[in-house]
């Protein structure tokens, strides 16, 4: 199997890419990718010269060179995105041309060149704050709250429409919070990790008692493998760890494993329509591909801690000069930045 994939230099897209290549013998993977600030081809040093690995740097949006570099593949996998929240609500141009008319292009140059699998990696923010108690299933209304999570929930029904209208063969997986190895420092955990691991303040949004579902990116690239050999065309597939837990607590645990002292913990102003709480129903995965997630979350964040203590190489390439004015504006002069308006056509990702 040929797979054109989108967005491998990411976080997700490179531990699946590495998954696969270690799996299945006989597949080869276009790795197609822009190369934003949060991709980064060391992510893929291991896969470098495996001779079923190429990587196309192109943008998404961008048809021609995407008709180029997707004919005569037999699936398409999406990860490409946009993928902060925070910075969607600081800077939300990139976020709609990328994810949603990135999507289209994606759709529209599949349809035309007739490829037979096409998987839309989606996630579970699109269904918006759960109730104290609720859990997200795939027929859930889409409720989404933020401009990342809208531009997501917009792509799904692109998708889903593709599939209507023109019987297209998509499949959508909506999957809960990752965590793992390569994960960029401004998602939630890396960035706790990496501020413990160097006795800085880890800043948690308002009171802390959000909640997330937390998922190794390991068992995601399984999940999502199944998918795209095994899935229902036409289905959307949760993805979730069944690991539901505040913030403060995930934080209050990592300074346990990392042995460091509760008092780094540092309130900061509130993210603007901050969701409490995601939480997965997942039975689908369960009932049709046999899938259910295997990393215990004291296990998993044992080992992220690791793997970020040791790959400090990785870490400082990764925290460059934009990586540190966007840690100043964000964090350090959170309250003026939060107030600021970006204009409508600014680009704050190449
Ligand atoms: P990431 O930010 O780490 O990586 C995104 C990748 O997409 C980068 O390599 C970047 O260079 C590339 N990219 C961005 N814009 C592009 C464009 N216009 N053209 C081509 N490439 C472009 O993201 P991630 O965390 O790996 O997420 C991957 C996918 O999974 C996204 O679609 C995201 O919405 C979804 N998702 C992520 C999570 C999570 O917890 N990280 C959870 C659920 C769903
Ligand atoms: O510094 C922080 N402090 C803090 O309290 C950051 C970065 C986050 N948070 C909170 C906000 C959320 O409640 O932690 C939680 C997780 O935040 P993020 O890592 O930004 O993730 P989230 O907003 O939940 O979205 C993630 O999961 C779904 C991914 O970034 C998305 O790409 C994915 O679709």
């Amino acid at each position: 199997m040929k797979i054109f994939l989108t967005g491998g230099a990411g976080f997700i897209g490179s531990n699946f890419i590495r998954h696969v290549l270690g799996l299945r013998k006989g597949y080869q993977v276009v790795n197609y990718d822009k190369l934003t600030y949060a991709g980064n081809l060391a992510n893929l040093q291991e896969v470098a010269g495996d001779p079923s690995y190429q990587f196309v740097k192109g943008d998404i949006c961008d048809a021609p060179r995407v008709e180029e570099a997707m004919r005569g593949a037999d699936a398409v996998v999406h990860f490409a995105a946009e993928s902060h929240v925070d910075r969607s609500i600081y800077e939300p141009a990139p976020v709609i041309e990328t994810n949603v008319t990135g999507t289209f292009v994606l759709l529209q140059v599949a349809r035309t060149l007739r490829v037979p699998r096409f998987v839309h990696i989606s996630t579970d923010e699109v269904y918006g704050d759960m109730a104290p108690d609720g859990v997200a299933h795939e027929d859930s209304p889409l409720q989404p709250s933020s401009p990342y999570s809208s531009s997501k929930a917009g792509s799904d029904l692109i998708v889903r429409s593709y599939v209507r209208t023109y019987g297209f063969p998509a499949l959508i997986t909506r999957s809960s919070n990752n965590y793992g190895p390569y994960q960029f420092p401004e998602k939630f955990l890396p960035l706790m990790i990496t501020n413990a691991l160097d006795d800085k303040p880890l800043p948690i949004y308002g009171d802390g008692r959000q909640q997330r579902d937390w998922l190794h990116v390991e068992d995601n690239c399984r999940g999502i493998l199944a998918v795209l050999e095994k899935g229902r065309v036409g289905e959307v597939y949760n993805i979730g760890g069944l690991d539901v837990e505040e913030n403060i607590s995930i934080a209050r645990r990592l300074l346990r494993l990392t042995g460091k002292p509760e008092s780094l913990l540092s309130y900061v102003q509130d993210r603007p329509g901050h969701d409490r709480r995601y939480a997965l129903r997942c039975d689908k995965m369960a009932e049709h591909l046999g899938w259910k997630p295997a990393m215990a979350l004291e296990d998993g964040l044992r080992q992220t801690i690791d793997w970020y203590k040791s790959h400090g190489e990785w870490l400082s390439g990764v925290r460059g000069g934009a990586y540190r004015s966007y840690y100043a504006k964000y964090y350090e002069n959170r309250d003026a930045s939060l107030g600021e308006i970006a204009p409508v056509g600014s680009k704050s990702s190449s």
